[in-house]
């Protein structure tokens, strides 16, 4: 464990650091040079594999919980936090921070774990998951949890709440970024839609959505359920500027943060191409896994394909 706070430590400091980096780049000698290397991609994949990590035992230990959805979400919300957003964990109130919105509420657990190892609290709360009185419920809880922006849960609402912080920050000439994600099935609900021509209407350009698009929704196919496609062309016909892109990449996705935050004029939706399930052999594309979380077999499973795979990347590190 000492090992891994030290990784995480080092981690978050070359993440700061990389900030820094970034900044000079643009406002000192204004090159084209990304603000990331090969290096911090191979990091971020191998904190990307712990977040799973986590993610499968607290669901196994809950009994209870969403393991398909919140393995599709990690790696962009990873590369958000570990590399991308100007946050602190240590000042979760900062007026001046990036907020983050994870409007696919039921993702908790990867939120939970990205926030618990970024430093916002106790990465032993994650053992809590959906006990009663703990701060980690099943859904995010705003006033509870450090680090939680919004409560979300009930799905299609993020986006509109997104779109007020983002206003506000406008209003008050803040230089802050509102990122949201939503899943691709929660885009069925009509309120995404009013959100989406409000954001536009107002050039949000402050504001950045990221689509799970993992073509799964609770029961389904999302085209069987109601059809999405073509994702592309609704959003560029709300006004919105469109990058779509492998959600399971980090450098495409570090470059695509890049690219939604030098944007002027237009909100951006960036369609993450994704897996639900994604890192876990029999979940991948397995609609029974929405809500279902692993039994022990499946448990212990899961746990030799991460050890694989950390130890793959971290012989290639
Ligand atoms: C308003 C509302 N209706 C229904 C649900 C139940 N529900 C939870 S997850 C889900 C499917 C969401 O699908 P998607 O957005 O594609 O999520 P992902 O595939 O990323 O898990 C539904 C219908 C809900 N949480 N909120
Ligand atoms: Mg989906």
């Amino acid at each position: 464990m000492g090992n891994r706070a030290d990784f995480y430590t080092n981690y978050f400091y070359i993440k700061k650091h990389s900030g820094v980096c970034f900044h000079l780049l643009i406002n000192g000698w204004g090159g084209t040079l990304k603000p990331y290397d090969e290096e911090v991609i191979k990091k971020l994949d191998i904190i990307a594999v712990k977040i799973r990590r986590h993610v499968i035992e607290m669901l196994y230990r809950a009994k209870s919980g969403h393991p398909g959805g919140s393995l599709s979400a990690v790696d962009a919300i990873v590369a958000l936090y570990f590399h991308h957003m100007n946050d602190n964990p240590k000042k979760p109130e900062d007026p001046d921070r990036d907020r983050f919105i994870l409007s696919k509420g039921h993702a908790a657990p990867t939120l939970y774990a990205v926030l618990a190892e970024c430093g916002y609290f106790d990465v032993k709360e994650l053992k809590r998951l959906r006990e009663i009185n703990s701060i980690l419920q099943g859904h995010p809880v705003s006033f509870h949890i450090p680090g939680v922006e919004a409560s979300t849960g009930s799905l299609g609402h993020g986006l509109s709440f997104a779109n007020g912080i983002a206003l506000a920050g406008k209003a008050d000439k803040k230089k802050y970024n509102v990122y949201v994600m939503l899943g691709d099935g929660e885009t069925d609900e009509g309120q995404i839609w009013e959100a989406a021509a409000v954001a536009s209407h107002y050039r949000l350009d402050n504001l950045t959505a990221l689509l799970d698009r993992n073509f799964l929704q609770i029961d389904g196919n999302t085209e069987d359920v109601l059809r999405l496609e073509s994702v592309y062309d609704r959003w560029s016909s709300f006004g919105w500027h469109v990058r779509e892109i492998d959600g399971h990449d980090i450098d495409q996705i570090l470059d695509a943060l890049q690219m939604a935050d030098d944007h002027k004029n237009q909100p951006t939706m960036i369609i993450l191409n994704t897996v639900k399930g994604k890192g876990v052999s029999f979940m991948e594309n397995n609609v029974d896994f929405h809500g279902v979380p692993p039994n022990e077999m499946e448990y212990k499973l899961a746990m030799s394909e991460f050890d694989m795979l950390l130890r793959k990347l971290e012989e290639a590190s």
